[in-house]
This record gives C-alpha cells, structure tokens and sequence, in this order.
C-alpha cells in the first residue's frame, strides 16, 4: 500500500495561533503546505511572510517558509493529501462545548477527500469530537469508509493534540513529546510518521478518545494547581499574610511545589478545556469544576481589593499595567486582566483606567467603547496614578524600578507578586 506519508502535501485549516506555526514547521521541514483560512486579512499577512499576532520566532520560520515557496495560504481547500484542522473550540451557553468551527472546516474539506487521504484533528476537542468528525464525513461521502471495505475508498482520522505553551510555540512544537490518537490503528500510524518529520520527542500512539481525555486531563491538572495556588491566596490575603512570601516557604518542603497565585486564569486552553471534561461526565468532576470557579472568581477578588484600596477617593487614575492573559504575548482570550479592567471602569465610573499593554496597539472592542478607559504609555499612565496595578507580569514590567513608581506617592496592587 502507498503511505500517505511518502510525498505529502498537507492543509492547515486554521492559521492561528497553533495552526500557523504547525504549518510553518512542516513546510521549513520540507513538506508543501497551503494555509487556509476563512479571514482575508489572516490570508493576506501569511501570503506577504508576517504573522498577525505575537510568537517568538514564528515570523521568521513563515516568512522563510513562504519564500521558498513552502508556504502559501488562500481561502479555499486544496486537494492533498493531508488535511490538519486547527480551528477553535470555544464553549458557549453553560460551558458547553462549541463544535461549530470543527463542524464547519469538517464540512469544507469532505468534497476534497479521496481514496488514502489523512485527516488530523489538532483542535482540542472534547471527548468523541474525532468520532464526530469521522460520522460527519462519512454520512456526507458513503464512497468513503475507515477500514478497507470493497469499493469505497479508504479514509484515515486522527486525533493529535497540540501541548505546545504560547510564548515558546516554535520550542515546543519540535521538543515536545506528542500524543497520537487514531480512529484506527493505521490511521495513528499514518499521523505518526507527519509528526515524525519534525518532533524530536517521542510521538506515543494511542486511540482518538485517549488522546482526546490526556490533552484535557493536561490542561485540567494545571487549572486545579493554579486554582489550590489562588486559593491559598484567597485565604492569605484574607489573614494579613503575604502570599508570596507563604508558598515561597511551603515550597520548601521536598515534596511541596505550588503554582504562583495571580488574577485568574485565562487564556482559550486552561480556562475552558476542563469545562469539556465537566460537560463529558459532569458527575465525576467536581473537583475539576470547583477549581474553574475558583480560578474564575480570582478576577472580582482582585476587583474587591482595588475598590478597598481606593476607599472614597474621588475620580481615582488607575493605571492597569497589562491586559494579556499572561507574560509576554499578545493573546487577550479569557483575560483575567481584561475582565478586572472591564469591571472597574463599571463599578468605578469616576475613575480614570489607563491601560499600558505594549503588545497591542489598539483596546478590544468592549474597553474601548468604555469612556473612562484608555490605552496609555507606561510613564504617562503611572506619573500622577493615585493607584498602579501589575496585571500582567510582562518583561518590561518585571524590569521596572519600583521605587521610583513608588516615590510617586501611588498605591500599589501587584498581583503576580513581581516587585515583592
Ligand atoms: N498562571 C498563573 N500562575 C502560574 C502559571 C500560570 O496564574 O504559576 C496563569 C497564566 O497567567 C495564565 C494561565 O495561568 O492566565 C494559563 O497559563 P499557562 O502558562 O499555565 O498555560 P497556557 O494556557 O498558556 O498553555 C497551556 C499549557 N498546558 C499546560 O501547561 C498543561 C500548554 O502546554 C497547552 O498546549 C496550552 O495550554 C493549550 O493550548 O492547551
């Protein structure tokens, strides 16, 4: 049997934040790769070798990629031989998971399929989502089945998770170890030998809905570590303790490692895949739940130490130092920072939010149709602030002098605890 593997050709469906450096790491390791993506202006960048967000290292590998004539990105499916769908899975209404973009890009590829194609699933799916796809595909294209049957042609689906940690993608994406999970066992063969092309960890092969449970279980085990660490900030802060300065000694212990406590969890990963396992079997997650709504309530605890800090001071200048939903990106999905900004320019109408995020250069829609918020420069936001509020412990914030911040007589809310 021909592989699919021996010359392929391969769309990425998607070119986000995950589907774009996949496709930039397979075209710089050889493979010809068509970018595909519903929006223009994405098209439009990737065809010129920029990249539309921030990742270090990406742009160069695409802009190489796209000059040598590896990549190249357009609206329309092409025919290859590998398809790899790395769109979203938002949750919507009660945390349920949103399968349309999956559904959708499925639909736009099904034509397209022949005899010996691959399909990947990269997007983190809920449990049985690559069974879903394989149904949708099959009930639209009965000449195509999953295991050789006399004629209909042959069709492989898999399940590959990205793990990779916005910030260091390009890093990740080759050192990392990968979890193949096919619908059939040639099928995680066929995934396997892609992924070998440019992974130099081990790619474990496993069924589609293993692979589906570990990426979640992953993200899931960190949401409740991050949300023992907020608590025990919750707690600390309730006591007059300081709760950097407590972990810092429990993690003395030997067998002791808590996460730092900060102003919530966000991001579109761990602040929404452990609501895919609650959604699966909601009976037997409670902790996993109960550790989102802690993480999900960190935001309004800081809120409430802002409003007690400010007291009844009238029309107060807050400077909000970062908006991102972590250090050094520009990813603003399931902010915590954002949630924090938004709610006190609500609560306060009086007060003055300047926002300093130097990876953005224009608000999000819903700050900056607020009146009261605007985005600022460092010095100008921080010169006559009445209060300076770390939200984000970006570099250019970690390097800061403090003192002189202090020396201007603001208060000070650090909550990812930088300038202790
Ligand atoms: N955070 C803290 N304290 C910490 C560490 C993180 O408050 O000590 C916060 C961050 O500020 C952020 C949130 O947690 O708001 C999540 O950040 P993160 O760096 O822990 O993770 P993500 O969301 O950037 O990436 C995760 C990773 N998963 C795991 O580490 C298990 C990554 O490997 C996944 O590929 C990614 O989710 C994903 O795409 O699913």
């Amino acid at each position: 049997m021909s592989t699919v593997n021996e010359c392929p050709t391969v769309a990425v469906l998607g070119l986000g934040y995950i589907g774009l450096p996949t496709a930039a790491v397979l075209a710089t390791n050889g493979i010809d790769v068509v970018g595909v993506d519903t929006n223009h202006d994405t098209v439009e960048a990737v065809s010129s070798g920029t990249v539309p967000f921030v990742e270090p290292d990406l742009e160069i590998a695409v802009a190489g990629a796209v000059s040598q004539g590896r990549l190249t990105a357009q609206r329309e499916v092409p025919d290859v031989t590998i398809y790899v769908l790395a769109v979203p899975t938002p949750f919507g209404e009660n945390h349920q998971p949103d399968l349309s973009f999956v559904d959708a890009a499925t639909d736009s590829i099904t034509p397209h399929l022949k005899d010996g194609n691959l399909v990947i699933l990269e997007s983190t799916s809920p449990p049985g989502t690559t069974e879903r796809l394989a149904n949708r595909i099959l009930a639209a294209r009965p000449d195509l089945s999953l295991t050789p049957s006399a004629g209909t042609g042959l069709i492989h689906i898999a399940h590959c998770p990205e793990r990779v940690l916005p910030g260091r993608v390009m890093v990740e994406l080759v050192t990392n170890d990968r979890v193949v999970g096919g619908l059939t066992p040639e099928a995680a063969g066929h995934a396997k030998d892609l992924y070998q092309r440019f992974c130099k960890g081990r790619v474990v092969v496993t069924d589609a809905l293993t692979a589906e449970l570990s990426k979640l279980t992953e993200n899931a085990y960190r949401d409740v570590n991050l949300a023992f660490a907020n608590e025990i900030a919750n707690v600390a802060e309730h006591l007059g303790v300081d709760p950097w300065e407590l972990i810092s000694i429990a993690n003395l212990h030997p067998r002791v490692s808590i996460l730092n406590p900060g102003p919530g969890v966000g991001g579109h990963c761990i602040a929404v895949d452990p609501w895919f396992i609650a959604s699966a079997a909601p009976a037997q997650s409670p902790l996993i739940q109960t550790a989102r709504r802690v993480n999900d309530s960190r935001p309004e605890a800081i809120v409430r130490t802002v409003l007690d800090t400010l007291g009844d001071r009238a029309a107060p200048r807050i400077a909000a130092l970062g908006l991102s939903f972590k250090a050094d990106i520009d990813d603003l999905r399931e902010s915590p920072a954002r949630e924090i900004v938004k709610r006190l320019s609500h609560l306060v109408p009086t007060a003055h939010i300047r926002v300093v995020e130097p990876h953005i250069s224009t608000l999000p829609s819903d700050l900056a149709s607020t009146a009261n918020v605007e985005l600022s420069q460092l010095l100008e936001a921080t010169e006559d602030a009445d209060l300076i509020l770390l939200l984000v412990d970006h570099a250019q914030f970690r390097d800061l002098d403090v003192t002189d911040l202090r020396l201007n007589g603001a208060a000070l809310i650090d909550t990812r605890g930088i300038w202790r």
